[in-house]
């Protein structure tokens, strides 16, 4: 193994002269789908010593029907897997830690780091008994390392710079080899706190040597994440410890693709979090069983019933359940600020009335309390508060133009030659669909409040449809934001006709 380490220590150098252009080209790649890691092979070239199969995948049965003792294999949808060679027995992985961008809703587009042009990165899918291999690149622009989240491995593959082992510097590679005796729902990440807030997980899944009992039909793994992104940036403050932007598998609804399901069908659903919240994640229509947490499967006698499960930050959970009831059912965060997107004043108030507001400054002001005014307002946008003064302002744009009929004529007043009937334009944005509310609305404390509201004119059902979201009713997109997304349990020949969209749609790309 020394000899082979030696050996990659020296075509790292190699490597490294790709670094500067690979993140856009992963970029690129990623936001068509999964190929930026279909072509990693391509890209990285390959291990030498290895037997090289784009085809080959993790479990067997994967296209066919399993058996009751076969574990079917884990779908991350929106993410896809960490493809693998077979090096006399062993799984060899590329992990290449990089900045992606990444489309978390049309329209918004986050520069973050991930893993093989994906935050969150492949997942990597293993047997119980394998012995793996993690090639692994840093092409970041500052050292990490890997940490493997709940493995038992050797101290010097556990992952931890200056601790088990030395940084990887930038350009650097380094390997990492061990046997797994464990199953279950693990991940990885950095042990560095601040690449982990800005899109470094990804999902470690160990199979067991028979499959868990009762069988499950479908199996999912869904990352949570979250940031702290200001209107028009890119970038999420890792600083913050407020978050307006909530994801699965780096997706805000409504783009984040729903889990579709044959009625009948037993399903589990893995859930790891890395972030600064605990996610209470709630699915509509069921009770479900926890029957997994932190890797480790529990005993059929501890399993707890229930609807919601609290995956608290590092943790990972595991539910079942039979979807026996058709219909298109709610899974997500219930944390309110954690079903909207932007999770600020933009919309609702945007379109409506209201009056300015703070955030905090200050230590006195310290958790975003308001003074006076309401928590939204036509033209400022919070500064995401509880920032205890460091990173934060009193009030920020959040817009590049005015957004109000009252700031509008008062910006065109100064701008010789502008259209003024554009601009109404823009500030009665959707007026045409706008709901009608009462005349009075405003004397009522509190309004404006929910974004949802505006749902009709939110909607983007055009710009995330793809075959599973086919047959949503009209606008629905309105109506489904932040770490939400829809679990569609559906009869047998709605169930058909979305998977022949699938393998239409996959015709159409291949
Ligand atoms: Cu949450």
């Amino acid at each position: 193994m020394n000899n082979r380490r030696d050996f990659f220590n020296k075509i790292s150098a190699l490597s490294a002269g790709l670094f500067a252009g690979r993140g856009a080209v992963s970029a690129q790649q990623n936001a068509n789908g999964q190929d930026g890691m279909s072509q990693m092979n391509m890209q990285h070239g390959t291990p030498p010593g290895t037997q090289t199969s784009t085809k080959l995948r993790v479990m067997p049965n994967q296209n066919s029907s399993s058996t009751n003792q076969t574990p079917v294999p884990v779908t991350t949808l929106d993410v896809g897997d960490l493809p693998f060679t077979l090096d006399n027995g062993v799984k060899v992985f590329h992990l290449v830690a990089e900045p992606v961008k990444q489309v978390i809703v049309p329209g918004r587009t986050f520069d973050l780091w991930g893993f093989n042009g994906s935050a969150p990165g492949p997942t990597i899918q293993a047997n119980e008994g394998d012995r793996v291999r993690i090639v692994f690149d840093n092409h970041l622009p500052e050292p990490t390392g890997i940490h493997w989240h709940g493995l038992e491995l050797p101290i010097e593959m556990d992952g931890v710079p200056g601790i088990g082992q030395k940084p990887v510097m930038p350009g650097e590679r380094f390997i990492y080899e061990f046997p797994l005796h464990q199953n279950g729902t693990f991940f990885y990440h950095p042990h560095m706190a601040m690449q982990e807030m800005v899109g470094m997980l990804g999902g470690f899944i160990i199979h067991p040597k028979t499959a868990y009992t009762p069988h499950v039909d479908k199996d999912y793994l869904i990352a949570l994440q979250e940031y702290a992104v200001l209107p028009n940036s890119s970038i999420p403050n890792s600083m913050n410890m407020e978050f307006n932007w909530l994801m699965f598998n780096g997706k805000s609804g409504p783009d984040a693709t729903p889990l579709v399901i044959r009625q009948g069908e037993r399903v589990r659903i893995r859930m790891i979090n890395m972030g600064m919240d605990h996610h209470p994640i709630h699915l509509h229509g069921f009770t479900f069983w926890e029957t997994g947490r932190e890797a480790a499967r529990q005993q059929e006698s501890a399993w707890m019933r229930g609807n919601t499960v609290l995956v608290g930050v590092a943790q990972a959970k595991d539910i079942e359940f039979v979807a026996d009831r058709a219909g298109d059912w709610m899974l997500h965060c219930h944390l309110p600020h954690h079903m909207m997107n932007q999770m600020s004043s933009s919309v609702g108030p945007m379109t409506r009335t209201g009056r300015g507001m703070q955030a905090g400054a200050s230590m006195n002001d310290g958790m975003g309390m308001l003074r006076d005014g309401n928590a939204t307002s036509e033209n400022r946008g919070p500064s995401l508060g509880r920032g205890l003064g460091v990173g934060s302002t009193t009030e920020t744009p959040m817009s590049n133009g005015p957004l109000s009929q009252k700031e509008a004529d008062k910006a065109m007043a100064g701008m010789p030659g502008m259209d003024h009937g554009a601009m109404q334009g823009m500030s009665g944005m959707g007026a045409t669909t706008m709901p009608k509310l009462p005349d009075d609305a405003n004397k009522v404390p509190l309004f404006p409040q929910d974004a949802y509201m505006e749902g009709p004119m939110m909607a983007m059902d055009k710009e995330v449809s793809k075959p599973e979201t086919y047959g949503l009713p009209p606008g629905w997109s309105g109506f489904v934001g932040g770490m939400m997304t829809l679990v569609r349990v559906m009869p047998s020949d709605q169930y058909d006709k979305i998977m022949s969209l699938k393998a239409e749609q996959k015709g159409k790309t291949a």
